[in-house]
Parts: structure tokens; sequence; C-alpha cells
């Protein structure tokens, strides 16, 4: 998913700035088994419940596939039992498979789970999960992935997936349209309903009010100091990826510095460095999870 969101300091081509790429087309909440509390990855912990709920907004009836990948970030090998969630009133109908092969592991990842091969430290298994949201309790809740360590059942993981109901396809959830349009279908993705230069997609995926002109994704305030630092703020959502890069002496050849999941309201990230920095620039991009 390549999802972005841009906006620069100091400079004023907002057009070219402020676009959006925006591949809705698969998501993949991957590394999620014996990872390093310090990896640099979203939302993932070690042995302990991701942050990170992953967002698929889907037509009702029409299949969604997404990709988990297991991986061993132990020191030796391991496998894993592998489950898909049973909490679905009225069935799930989902279809597991091992990628590359393509072999399918449903009965065992839907009763008792599907357990690995051996895992080498390091090593990778990828599962293809392929749901039909053809029953209405699907939608809105937390479909609950786990995976258990064989060797030391205490060690589990999971990633929780939240299928939106998105009955025109057009990437806007029904109850966010319904939320500021006042029908589930009525607003149309590409229109900037509220002249602020961000379409209505653009304002879902940055958690910004698309009826608000005021309400869009950018950095609202830029604090110097204490002593070699700046501080940034932008308005944010919870349960959306934010990423702060920055560019050296003119805006160009951007590089990221962190990424983070946005609190509720607005999220700030402090920069320092140990030498007086040249012109800094910095922007914010947004992605849903
Ligand atoms: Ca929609
Ligand atoms: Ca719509
Ligand atoms: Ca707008
Ligand atoms: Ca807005």
């Amino acid at each position: 998913m390549a999802s972005r969101a841009g906006n620069l300091i100091g400079e004023t081509t907002a057009g070219d700035d402020q676009v959006l790429l925006y591949d809705r087309a698969s998501f993949q909440p991957d590394e999620w088994i014996r990872r390093d509390s310090s990896a640099p990855y979203r939302g993932q912990g070690l042995f302990t419940e991701s942050v990170q709920r992953v967002e698929q907004t889907v037509k009702f009836g029409f299949t969604n596939v997404f990709f988990v990948t297991i991986r061993n970030y132990g020191t030796v090998a391991d496998r894993f039992v592998f489950k898909g969630p049973a909490n679905v009133t009225g069935g799930i109908d989902a279809r597991y498979f091992l990628q590359p092969a393509g072999t399918e592991i449903t009965g065992a990842a839907t009763n008792a789970g599907w357990t690995s091969d051996l895992v080498s430290a390091g090593d990778t298994r990828e599962v293809r999960i392929q749901i039909i949201a053809g029953n209405a309790n699907l939608f809105n809740q937390d479909l609950v992935f786990t995976s258990t360590s064989l060797t030391d059942p205490t060690r589990v993981d999971l990633v929780r997936m939240r299928l939106l109901r998105d009955d025109d396809n057009d990437g806007l959830p029904d109850a966010w349209e319904q939320q500021y349009f006042g029908n589930p279908t009525n607003a149309v993705a590409s229109d900037d309903s509220d002249g602020d230069g961000f379409s209505n997609l653009a304002e879902y995926i940055a958690g910004t009010d698309p009826k608000n002109a005021d309400s869009n994704l950018r950095i609202t305030q830029v604090q110097a100091g204490p002593g070699l630092s700046v501080t940034l703020t932008w308005p944010s959502a919870a349960n959306r990826i934010y990423t702060v890069e920055r560019a050296s002496s003119e805006p160009v050849g951007f590089t990221g510095l962190l990424d983070v999941f946005g609190n509720a309201l607005e999220t700030s990230y402090r920069d320092t460095w140990l030498t007086n920095p040249p012109p800094s620039f910095y922007r914010i991009r947004a992605e849903l999870p």
C-alpha cells in the first residue's frame, strides 16, 4: 500500500506536493512474530497485542484478500500455530493459503490452527487470507488472527483486522460517509467538498474533516527549542500511520524520521540535533494501516 499525503513547510507549489497516491489493492500486516521491541515497525510489540488495527473497506458480498507474514524474530528455530477468527456470528467465509505455493490450509486455520514447519530464526512464512464479505456481522468488528509459538504457548501475537462496509466501493466507508454527509454513499471520493485542496478520500485517509476547510493534513504548529530542537504538531486521528520526513537545505530528497500511530486529536514530534542544523524542511505523510 502506498498512501501518501505530503506537506512541505517553505514550499509554495501545494498542488504538486499535496498529492495523494492511494493503492488499495492489498495490505499487509506483517512482522508479527518475535519482534524485537525496538524494531522500527508499526505497532507490533514483542508477543503482545498489536496496537495496529488493519482497516479495509469492502463492498458487501465482495472478496477481500490480504496477507500476513509470520516472522521468527527469535534466536532459535521454532514452529508457529496460526489461527483465524471464529467469533463472527453467522460464520466467516474465509480461506487460507500458504504463499507462494498456494497450498490451502483453511481446514487447519479455522479449527485448531495451522502449525507451520520449522521456521529458522529470522525466516518467514506468508499466509494469504481471502474473505468473502457476505455476512453483515463481519463488518465493524475486530477479526483477530493469532500466531502462537509451539515451543512456548504463552507467546502469542495477534493482528486485528476490521472490514469497513463500503457499498459504493469508493474507498470511503459507509459509516464515514454517513457521519459527514448524512448518507452512506453520497460522498464522492474525488470531490473536495470543503475546498481545502484535499479530496474527500484524502481527508478520510488523513483523518481530517471533509466538511471543514480548516481541517486538513498540514503542520499546524512549529515550535523551536529548547536547545537545538523543533517540535512539529499536526492534526491526526487514531489508527492512522503518520510519517515525519525531513529534508536539509532545500525541500527535495526527503527522508523518513519515524512512523507513528496518530493520537485522536493531534500528534507532535520533536526533532533534535547535536550540532547547529542546516535549514530544514518537514512534511507529514498519512497512511491507512
Ligand atoms: Ca463508500
Ligand atoms: Ca460515496
Ligand atoms: Ca477537502
Ligand atoms: Ca477539510
